[in-house]
C-alpha cells in the first residue's frame, strides 16, 4: 500500500471505521475515501456497483456492519443476518469485479462455537455449535470471511479478514437498549453518580468473562495485516487477557468515582461464558496490543466528559444500532 493509494473505508462513522482512518492518516496515507450511509447504502447491489465504477478503490478496509451488544443480537437476528450478508456480498463481489488490489474484512470473535476450548485458536472455527443470542451475526460474519477465503482459492483475489475480541473506544453506541457492556455501563455508573441513585444495575450474573481491546489498537493490526500479510490465514485479534463482568463494573465503577452499589439482574442473558482468543499467530507475525484495559477505560471515559457528548448521550434516544 503507497501513501496516495486510493483506500476505501467502508464504515467510516463507526467504532472501527472511524479508528482505521485515525490510524491511516497518522501513517501518512493521503488519498482515503468514503461515504456516509446515506450516500451510499451498502445493501443496495446497484449502488454499491455504480461507486465501485466511479472510484475503483485500490484497498478495502471493510468495516462496515450492522453491530450491537447482546440485546441488540438477540432481539434483531433477521436484521443481523439480512444486512450483514448483503453488505458482505455487495462490497466483497465489487472489490472482485473492479479488481481492487487487496480486501480486508472485519469479523467477530462470536464466529467460534460456544463451548469450544479456551483459549480459541482459528482452526476451532466450525468445530461445533454457535452461542444463540448472536447466531445470526455470526454466521454471516462466517460467510464474509469464508467469501473472502473462497475468492482467494478460486480467483486469487488478496481477499483477508481479522476476528477481534470485544472492542471499544471512541464512537461507541451509547444506547443502553443495544450497546455493547463497555459503553453501557460507562453511561449507567456516570449517571448514577450525576442523580446520585442508590445501585447500578448490570445485566447477569456479572460471571462470564470477556476480553477488550481498543479500537485504536484494532484498528492498527488492521493496517498492520493490510501492509504486511498477503497470506491465506484468517487472525484473531485481542489481548489474549479477559476479565470477568462484575470486575469490570467494579473498575469502571472506581474511574467514574461512583460511591453507590451494584445489583446483577438475571433475568437478563448472560450470553457465552468465555471467549478469549489465543492470539499467538498474530504475535508471531509481529503485532501486540498496545493499550492496557483500565487506561484505555480512562481514556474513554475522558473522551465521554471533555466532548460534553455525555449530555447528548445521556438526551438522545437513539434505536439504530
Ligand atoms: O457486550 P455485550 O452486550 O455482548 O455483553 P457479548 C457482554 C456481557 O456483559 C454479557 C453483560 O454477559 C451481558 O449480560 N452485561 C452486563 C451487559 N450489563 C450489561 C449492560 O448494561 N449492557 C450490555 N450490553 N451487556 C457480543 C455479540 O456479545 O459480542 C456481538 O452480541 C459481538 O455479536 C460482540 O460478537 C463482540 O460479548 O455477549
Amino acid at each position: 500500500m503507497k501513501k496516495d493509494s486510493k483506500i476505501y473505508v467502508a464504515g467510516h462513522n463507526g467504532l472501527v471505521g472511524s479508528a482505521i482512518i485515525r490510524n491511516l492518516k497518522k501513517k501518512g496515507y493521503e488519498n482515503i475515501i468514503s461515504r456516509s450511509h446515506k450516500e451510499l447504502d451498502l445493501t443496495n447491489q446497484s449502488d454499491v456497483k455504480k461507486f465501485f465504477e466511479g472510484e475503483k478503490p485500490e484497498y478495502i478496509f471493510l468495516a462496515a456492519a450492522k453491530v450491537g451488544g447482546i440485546n441488540a443480537n438477540n432481539m434483531y437476528p433477521a436484521d443481523f443476518i439480512y444486512e450483514n450478508l448483503m453488505i458482505e456480498c455487495n462490497v466483497i463481489k465489487a472489490a472482485h469485479d473492479f479488481k481492487t488490489k487487496k480486501l480486508l474484512f472485519l469479523g467477530s470473535s462470536c464466529i467460534y462455537p460456544k463451548n469450544c476450548p479456551q483459549p480459541i485458536k482459528e482452526e476451532y472455527l466450525l468445530s461445533g455449535y454457535l452461542e444463540p443470542t448472536n447466531e445470526a451475526y455470526a454466521l454471516a460474519k462466517i460467510s464474509g470471511l469464508k467469501m473472502c477465503q473462497f475468492f482467494k482459492k478460486q480467483y486469487g483475489d488478496n481477499f483477508i479478514s481479522v476476528m477481534p475480541t470485544n472492542l471499544y473506544g471512541p464512537n461507541d453506541s451509547y444506547d443502553l437498549e443495544t450497546s455493547h457492556v463497555m459503553p453501557a455501563l460507562i453511561r449507567k455508573f456516570h449517571e448514577a453518580k450525576a442523580k446520585n441513585l442508590p445501585y447500578v444495575e448490570i445485566w447477569g450474573t456479572g460471571k462470564p468473562l470477556r476480553e477488550f481491546l481498543h479500537v485504536d489498537d484494532m484498528a492498527d493490526a488492521c493496517v498492520f495485516l493490510m501492509e504486511n500479510y498477503d497470506g491465506d490465514e484468517f487472525f484473531n485479534v485481542g489481548t489474549g487477557r479477559e476479565i470477568s463482568i462484575k470486575n469490570l463494573a467494579e473498575m469502571i465503577k472506581e474511574i467514574v468515582g461512583y460511591k453507590g452499589g451494584i445489583q446483577y439482574n438475571t433475568s437478563k442473558l448472560d450470553g457465552t461464558q468465555r471467549k478469549l482468543l489465543d492470539v499467538n499467530n498474530l504475535t508471531k507475525l509481529g503485532w501486540r496490543y498496545r493499550i492496557e484495559l483500565k487506561y484505555g477505560i480512562e481514556e474513554v471515559y475522558n473522551n465521554f466528559l471533555c466532548k460534553g457528548s455525555n449530555k447528548k448521550i445521556i438526551d438522545m434516544d437513539v434505536k439504530n444500532v
